[in-house]
């Protein structure tokens, strides 16, 4: 790419920020993001040298975090690296993530803005250690009018009030999917140069796919309707859906959305009897709404199976839920198997 085409992500926000689209402050906050991604992407890429694979916690202990799982080090360090980054833009009112129990407001010390930032640190936490793709997932919300001291109630807004979302997938190239709600563009970190690259202006999911990303280890334990529409997808040219369909599952999600984003196909982590109690597996606020804003705005569709994902009212911070995403027909086919076994 000649120098006199390449647009950073610097130049793209700034360009939107002149058309109206975003204003300076969501643009400042997201080049904020961007650039603890960058951190992010440099500790991951050290791998075992920089001493950073491995769980968390001391003396044999698991360090346990709110969702129950044991972190590793690269979650509390990337969680670290978000929160540091942040604390002090002046851009935002509070932060979430996946790894805090809590919002937590931004101190009185620093300057506040009008955002909340929420963030799933390091997706994929259990890729970290085998060397394959993980990333970082984030969602940019507006604190409501005359709320100076956020709380968690506060984050509680539905998938159509994002101001922005994106992902930075942490793979061969460190990549940055990005929407402030005028389409899905995709940035590619030039690591000589340190910044991010426009490399995929308006990504586009196909409509109709032969692809599909799901645990099948975890069949036995579905729902009636997934049992039925994953049997018929298995099912080949000879059963309903008449063409046969391959599949992938990296565990990443931001893998595995990326290479939907990137060639279509549905991703789908639905419910099953082992997290029905909890809801699902995946989190509305820093996994499924942030994924399905980049998907919509991609031309895609995304659903819980029962409800467009961008409609659900959330009701705690820490909500899971199904997700059925991708190419808009396939969304659709899934979405129709709930609706005529309910
Ligand atoms: P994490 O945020 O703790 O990493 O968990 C979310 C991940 C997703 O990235 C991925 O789609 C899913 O969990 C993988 O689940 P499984 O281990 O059942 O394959
Ligand atoms: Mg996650």
């Amino acid at each position: 790419m000649s120098p006199s085409s390449t647009v950073s992500l610097t130049r793209h926000l700034l360009e939107e920020q002149r058309a109206g689209r975003i204003n300076a402050d969501a643009r400042l906050l997201i080049e904020v993001v961007a650039r603890a991604c960058k951190s992010i992407s440099i500790a991951v890429g050290k791998g075992a040298l920089g001493g950073v694979l491995g769980d968390a916690g001391t003396a044999g202990e698991a360090s346990i975090n709110i969702q129950g799982e044991a972190q590793k080090k690269l979650d509390v360090l990337s969680n670290e690296i978000l929160m540091e980054a942040n604390a002090w833009g002046g851009h935002l009112a509070g932060l979430a993530s996946e790894e805090m129990d809590h919002s937590q407001p931004i101190p009185d010390v620093h300057p506040r803005g009008n955002y909340l930032l929420l963030f799933d640190p390091l997706d994929g936490s259990s890729n970290i250690d085998v060397n394959i793709s993980v990333g970082t997932i984030f969602s940019v919300l507006r604190c409501p009018d005359g709320v100076t001291t956020p709380a968690d109630e506060h984050y509680l807004q539905p998938g159509t009030a994002q101001v922005a979302a994106g992902y930075c997938t942490y793979g061969p190239s460190t990549m940055l999917v990005l929407t402030i709600g005028h389409g899905t563009h995709a940035f590619t970190l030039d690591r000589e140069i340190g910044s991010f690259v426009l490399t995929q202006r308006g990504m586009t999911i196909p409509e109709e796919t032969k692809e599909f990303a799901v645990n099948m280890s975890n069949q036995r334990f579905w729902e009636a309707p997934m049992q039925a529409y994953v049997g018929d997808l298995l099912a080949g040219k000879e059963g309903p859906r008449g063409k046969d369909f391959n599949m992938r599952w990296v565990a990443s999600m931001v893998a595995d959305v990326h290479r939907i984003l990137t060639r279509g196909g549905i991703f789908s982590y639905p419910l099953d009897s082992k997290c029905a109690a909890k809801g699902g597996k995946l989190r509305l606020m820093y996994e499924a709404n942030p994924m399905s804003f980049l998907v919509e705005q991609a031309g895609g569709a995304a659903s819980t199976g029962r409800q467009r994902m961008l409609e659900v009212q959330p009701t705690g911070l820490h909500q899971r839920v199904p997700v059925f995403l991708g190419s808009k027909a396939e969304v659709e086919a899934a979405v129709g198997y709930h609706a005529r076994h309910d």
